[in-house]
């Protein structure tokens, strides 16, 4: 009975210190909101260089549908979607950088993956692009399918899913290949063009990106084959609950907006007239606003006024607006037949 008691007694004081540790793990939560908030601006881990994605101009202003993402952030947090300050990083370099406190969020064409979201400290936010991975080979070559690559020479990026598809994707098909491996996109695209290899790999989204950086991108092709799921999407350090949930829903403010006809031209046409209740939650007239996410009650009105809705960010980077030119296809609202979907704002 007393041995019982003890077990008990025992198992209590092992259960208060383990709600402890809880709760101090969960008060760390907090930290990069409020480091965040303490410095003024939010630093993004991006590319070293990538059209659509995230791209700096001669004079160092950073464009792209993933720059978009950090602003929207910025946006939502300090009501300036200029308020962000850019890391170049490698695919390497990009994790280390966000598990050392380099960045404060990486948003930077990164697949979710299991082994990355359960391994490394890190936890996806979303995605604000799927993708999936394909292959540019040159004209000349003559090939119409990935499936008479055979013995290829094959341009890949290091520290990416890519390099991880490529060998599934030769083996299952009992095909052998040369990997000619580089770190920067820039080196994999010169090594393209200067026949070091006869096929360039990576998310096909990028390939019409590279392809434009070619002197003659006509003389390249992108083939059919997808081998791949790419969701690409932002990502934060794991247990920092309150920084996650800014993250993630100023991508999802954006969904909504797309979903609900907001745009950076209409919205405060929106605030004045719309007597829709989905729109005045998502403007912050109405509802829970800005309180659980510890934001202005504009939050989500900063975001789609100064970076705008999803398509708007779409289009203008990577869609029809821009020299990719790339439809919406999985990336389109799912009311059109594509995956992205506004979780309620309510
Ligand atoms: N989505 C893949 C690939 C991402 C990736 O890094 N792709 C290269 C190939 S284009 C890239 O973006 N490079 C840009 C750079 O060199 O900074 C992943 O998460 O591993």
């Amino acid at each position: 009975m007393e041995i019982k008691g003890m077990m008990k007694k025992n198992y209590l004081a092992v259960a208060a210190i383990a709600s402890a540790v809880l709760i101090s793990s969960n008060a760390n939560a907090g930290t990069t909101f409020d480091a965040v908030k303490k410095k003024g601006f939010v630093q993004c881990g991006v590319t070293t260089g990538l059209t659509g994605f995230s791209a700096p101009d001669d004079k160092g202003n950073w464009t792209g549908i993933d720059v978009d993402g950090c602003r929207a952030v910025a946006a939502a947090v300090f009501g300036d979607a200029k308020a962000v300050k850019f890391t170049p990083l490698t695919a390497k370099e990009r994790f280390t950088a966000l598990q050392s406190g380099e960045i404060d969020m990486l948003s930077r064409n990164t697949t979710w993956t299991l082994t990355r979201d359960s391994s490394l400290g890190i936890s996806f936010a979303g995605v604000n692009y799927y993708d999936g991975q394909g292959f540019l080979v040159n004209k000349d070559l003559g090939v119409k399918s990935a499936t008479e690559l055979d013995g290829a020479a094959v341009c890949i990026q290091a520290g990416t899913t890519t390099e991880l598809n490529l060998a599934d994707y030769f083996r299952a098909k009992g095909m052998s290949y040369t990997p000619v491996t580089y770190d920067k996109s820039e080196e994999t695209v010169k090594a393209f063009e200067a026949g070091r290899c006869d096929v360039l790999t990576s998310d096909q989204s990028q390939l019409y990106a590279l392809r434009l950086k070619l002197k003659s991108p006509e003389a390249a092709g992108v083939l059919p084959e997808v081998i791949s799921k790419e969701p690409l999407g932002p990502v934060v350090r794991q247990g920092d609950d309150a920084w996650f949930k800014v993250v993630r829903w100023s991508l999802i403010a954006q969904v909504n907006a797309e979903e609900l006809g907001v745009t950076s031209a209409n919205i405060d046409d929106m605030k004045k007239n719309s007597t829709d209740p989905n729109v005045k939650r998502l403007i912050g007239l109405d509802g829970i606003k800005g309180e659980g996410l510890n934001l202005d009650d504009a939050w989500a009105y900063n975001i789609v006024k100064q970076v705008g809705n999803y398509g708007e960010m779409f289009e203008r980077n990577v869609g029809m607006d821009s020299p990719l030119k790339i439809a919406r296809g999985l990336n389109d609202l799912w009311t059109r037949g594509g995956l992205q979907y506004g979780t309620p704002i309510r």
